[in-house]
Parts: C-alpha cells; structure tokens; sequence
C-alpha cells in the first residue's frame, strides 16, 4: 500500500513571498535569444560541496558572474534518474546545486553579473543586497537578458539567495526549488572553520498518493550525499540553510548542538552565549538558516536528519518511490533512508575509553500489536514489563509506556520485538553509546553495527542518562507504518530521588491517528482527550511532545480566548538559559521531533487546551478542557 501521507506543503501565512521592491540596477538588452540546447547537449549539475566561494576578490571586491541555464541533474547515482532543470552556473564553470556560495567578509564588496540563459522564463533573483535588509529588493531578468548588482556584504552572518522562476506557481506546479544557495558574510578576522549546508527540494507528483522526490543535502540525496567524518572532542559548525518551501525539522542523533543564530535571505539573529539553546531538533520553516556548533563526545556513526518521515523514508523520499515494506533491507540503512539525511562517522583516539555505567538498572520492553482502535489499520505498540510477568502478547497501549528513568543512573532497556516485522528503537534526545541509537546497519561502528530487531528477537540498549528532562523513545524503522501505528512513548528522567508526580507533571504526546489522508493526529492517545483535573494553587510542569509523522504544531492554552501565562523551563530535554525563562503567553509551537517543558500556576477556573497546525484546520484540531480547582 502506498502510504497516503501528502509531502509537507506549507500554506498560508508559512508561504514564502518575495516582496517585490524595484532596485536601481543596469538591465542589459539582450542581443538575441540563445538557442536552447538539445536535451542530450545539456551539461551536467555538480553537487556543490559549498566549501569555496564563487568569484574572485580582489582588493575590497567579490566579483562575481552567474548564469541561469537548463542543465541535468542527478541527485541520486550518478548512474540514476537525471531530470533537466533550471540551475545557476559560475560563468565558465560547471552548473551547481544549490546554488555556488557567495562567501565573502564584512567591509567588502560584491559585484554580481547575472545572465538568464533560459530561453522561455523570466527569473527574480532575491537576496543579492546588503544585509540586514528590510525586504528582498527583487530583480526581474528576462529570457536572454542580464543585469549587474553591486553592493556591501553588510553584517557577518548565514544567509541565502536565490533566484524564482517567473512561470512557475509556488503551489500548483511541481516544486523546483533549486536556484537557491548560501550567501555568507564573515567578520573581518574569518570565522573559525564550518561547514555549509544547503537543502533543495525537487518535487512532482505522480498521482494522489506518489510523489517523485528529490530532497537534497549540498546537491545530493541520501546515500548519495556527502559523509561527515569528525574526531571525538572536535568543535563542528555548521551553516545550515533551508532553501525550499518546506519545513524540516533538523534534528541531531547522539548529541546536542547550539544554536548560535537563526536567519533568512535578508538577516541573522546572533544569540550571545547566555541566550542559545541547546537543541536535539531545531525547526527550519521555509527559506530559513541557522548556525550550530556541537562537540561529538562519544565516536561511533551517527546522523543530522530531517524528522518529517515522508522526508528521510524510501516510500516517499525519492524519485522513484520504494513501496515501504518490512523486512526487506531492513538492515541497509542506503534502502531504509533516503532524503535530507547527512551520516556523521566519529572517530576517536586510541586512548578513548567509554564511560563506565555501574550499577545498571534493568528494564524489558515489549514491541506489540493489538486490536485496531482508531483510524490506522493496525495498532502497534511499546508495553514496559511491570513486575515480574511479561505483558499480555497483543495488550497495547497508545502512547506507548511512559519511561520513567533517574539521572546518572545507567540503564540497559532490552527491546523484545513481538511483531511479525522487524522494527528498530531509536532513544530520542538521549546522550548514548552509537551502538543502542536504534539506526539499523549503521548505528555502531566500521566493525560492528547495530542489527534491526528481528520478529521473535531482542536488543539490548545500553543508555546513559546525563540530564532530567522530556525525551522520546520511538521506532527508526519503516516509520510512516510504524510510527503512525502507535511505536512512540516519552522517556522522561527525573533528578535522583524524586519521583513522577502525577498530581503536577501532566504529559500531553502528540502522534497521528494512521497514515491516510487527512492527516489526524492524537493527543495522549486519543482524538477527542476527556478533560483533565488540575489542583489549583500549585505549580504544574506541561511535557509537550510531537512525535506526529509531518505536521508542526501550535500548542495554546486559554481562558474565555486569552492566552494564560506560563513559564518556558527546557526545549528538547535542556534547561533553557534564564533569560528565555520569563512567563509569557501560553503558545508554543512545537515541531516534529522536538519536546518542550513549561511551568503553570493557574487559578481555579476553566481553561481549553487548543492544540491545531500551524495553520489552523479543523480536521487538525484537538481541545481539551482544563479544570482548575
Ligand atoms: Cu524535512
């Protein structure tokens, strides 16, 4: 069955629009109209590494000359599926996606010449203007023609730039957002050493249900893109840039990064130190960028991922889309992935030895399937043995149990896969060896990688639990089916000694309700929740987590439609800095893979728990009443 997920089209107020201000800019006629190249002439798309600026500086000047012109390119193999697309070129260089870097340090000057090549687009070029900026001074060049900008790289920071295709309908035609590439601006002295990372996304729909799919990392999907090799106690930083209409939420296996500042085409916000957070995923709306820095501590092989299934899986991430199954090539991580996936491989030095984990506490969970409740067809899900006795074989619950762990103490949690396919765990947030992060045939090392867990068969993961704090443990296999089937649970660690307070610490779990269309998704369990109690005079911690397969959420809790007060406590399982503690009005958004903690002292009264898309949809939204006394 193919899965009935639409790929995340954003709508509405998350719809990137240029604003279109004149420039004072040379146009020069065009002379005559190239004639277009046959298709068997077209040069190839090289994948653009984004390691070295286009251009030659000299003095205090960036020069720069660009082209927009068809070529073919091949995201996957080089051997695989070529499609002829609009793409931007150096002059007298290769055509790349994305788009070459304009890299350049504060104080200087760009001068960019840019022809359109095409033979039958207009093309408007955004982004090529000092920053910070008001607005994307836009400039329109016609089939043929060509014009010249010069202006001041302006503030250091991650940016982007692009060009729009004038015939083209952001949302009626296939997505072809590939004119779009890193436009950085260091300070005057350089910036410590990076890497830039830019995301393309080709699209085309197919039928109702298919979609041909290239979503690409610096010009390549997984497998076919570029690995990260590091050493333990290395210092990454990475410039990513989020040059498509769609969302992706980035998130980090093993590790936290920081993010050091957040932008888009016309500025950055750099946070001081005091002020960034420490992230497991970070949401990148459409046309956005970010900086992060994290210090792989353990080695093994781990991976920087967008959580959006339908853009990591095999069924929906590639040109031709791989009916999912479950058994087959469950252990090839280049067949159970595919998409916006970068592998990272850490090395570490003879002398590394892994931290020692005394006094492991044991636990069993089991991996089930049960009767049918909702609106997926089969329900599955993970059961924690209480007691001595294993649970019931097709006893289910939905969310799966609750973990609840204590800081510092180590824990072996052995996963007992009582399916009749194979499925993975993957420990969400959770600091850990590479070998239990629950990514089959890859998870490890070169001599030994963690196998997928075979129907009738066991895995043993190992966990270290550094901090307290809201974490998610769910399936990192096959996942449209199995995560949106039930294979989701929070994993929450407590400070030693203290124990889950039921009557103040309250979980609200998002998950959908099956994969078909329209998309449905759960709060605790359940699509229409009974209200819930609240004591009064007493301050509550909110666990919000969205483990939904594509759909960023916007969390609100009112009185008579007046947002309450709360105060932020932690993001992804990290306490926040104090200053981004403060209370504020009750509304969070929270994407795909990201997990947030607020306090909230309310008075007695009536509240509503309102929690809908981004974008309000009534077939998206789930209420449930509070009542505080
Ligand atoms: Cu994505």
């Amino acid at each position: 069955m193919a899965n009935g997920l639409s790929p995340y089209l954003p709508s509405g107020s998350e719809r990137y629009s240029v604003t279109f201000m004149k420039i004072a800019v040379h146009l020069s006629l065009a002379l005559a109209l190239a004639a277009g190249p046959s298709r068997s002439s077209l040069p190839a798309v090289q994948a653009n590494d984004n390691r070295a600026s286009a251009g030659q500086l000299r003095h205090d000047t960036l020069s720069v000359r660009l082209m927009v012109e068809m070529a073919t390119w091949h995201p996957e193999a080089d051997t695989g599926k070529g499609m002829d697309v609009a793409v931007f070129a150096e002059e007298g260089k290769a055509a790349q996606i994305p788009a070459p870097l304009l890299r350049l340090r504060q104080g200087t000057v760009i001068r960019a010449f840019i022809r359109n090549a095409l033979i039958d687009s207009t093309i408007t070029l955004y982004g090529l203007h000092t920053r910070p900026a008001a607005s994307d001074d836009s400039l329109v060049i016609h089939p043929g023609d060509s014009a010249t900008v010069t202006f001041a790289a302006g503030t250091p920071g991650t940016y982007m730039y692009g060009a729009v295709l004038g015939k083209h309908d952001l949302i009626k035609d296939d997505e072809r957002q590939l004119l779009g590439g890193a436009f950085v601006v260091d300070p005057p002295g350089g910036s410590p050493p990076d890497r830039v990372m830019v995301m393309n996304v080709w699209a085309r729909t197919i039928d109702a249900t298919h979609y041909s799919n290239a979503l690409t990392i610096n010009g390549r999907s997984w497998p076919y893109d570029e690995r990260i090799d590091a050493n333990v106690g290395d210092t990454l930083r990475w410039r990513v840039i989020n040059a498509s209409r769609r969302l992706h939420p980035m998130h980090l296996h093993g590790f936290y990064f920081d993010v050091l500042s957040l932008g888009d085409s016309r500025r950055d916000t750099t946070f001081a130190a005091g002020d960034q957070i420490a992230a497991v995923t970070e949401s990148m709306v459409p046309f956005s960028t970010m900086m992060l820095r994290w210090s792989p501590t353990r080695p093994g092989n781990w991976l920087f991922h967008c959580h959006i299934g339908n853009h990591v899986t095999a069924g929906t991430a590639r040109l031709d889309p791989v009916p999912e199954t479950h058994d087959r090539m469950s252990d090839d991580p280049t067949m159970h992935m595919a998409g916006l996936v970068i592998g990272i491989t850490v090395h570490a030095p003879a002398s590394y030895r892994p931290a020692l984990r005394p006094d492991v506490r044991q636990m069993r969970l089991f991996v089930q399937e049960g009767k049918p409740v909702g609106r997926a067809p089969r329900a599955l899900g993970f059961v924690v043995q209480r007691g001595a006795r294993a649970p019931a074989r097709d006893s289910v619950v939905l969310p799966g149990s609750t973990l609840v762990l204590t800081r510092g103490q180590p824990t072996d949690i052995t996963v007992i896969n009582r399916l009749h396919e194979t499925t993975a765990v993957h420990w969400h947030g959770i600091e850990l060896e590479s070998f239990s992060d629950g990514v089959s045939g890859w998870s490890g090392d070169a001599a030994r990688t963690a196998p997928s867990i075979q129907p009738g068969d066991s895995f043993v993961a190992h966990l270290t639990l550094p901090r307290a704090g809201t974490f998610i443990y769910h399936t990192h296999m096959n996942d449209i089916e199995q995560l949106t089937a039930g294979l989701y649970g929070a994993l929450i660690v407590l400070e030693p000694g203290r124990r889950l307070d039921p009557i103040t610490d309250h979980l609200f779990i998002f998950g959908n309700d099956g994969s078909k269309l329209p998309v449905q998704f759960l709060l605790n369990g359940d699509s229409t929740p009974p209200p819930l109690v609240l004591r009064a005079g007493v301050a509550h911690r909110l666990r919000l987590i969205n483990i939904g397969i594509n759909r960023l959420l916007r969390f609100t809790i009112t009185r008579d439609s007046v947002p309450v007060h709360w105060a932020p406590i932690a993001k992804d399982g990290a306490d926040l800095p104090p200053a981004r503690t403060t209370p504020r009005a009750a509304v969070a958004r929270v994407d795909v893979g990201e997990t947030y903690d607020f306090r909230w002292q309310p008075a007695p009264g009536t509240y509503l728990l309102t929690t809908t898309r981004l974008v309000a949809s009534t077939a998206n939204t789930i209420t449930q009443q509070l009542v505080v006394r």
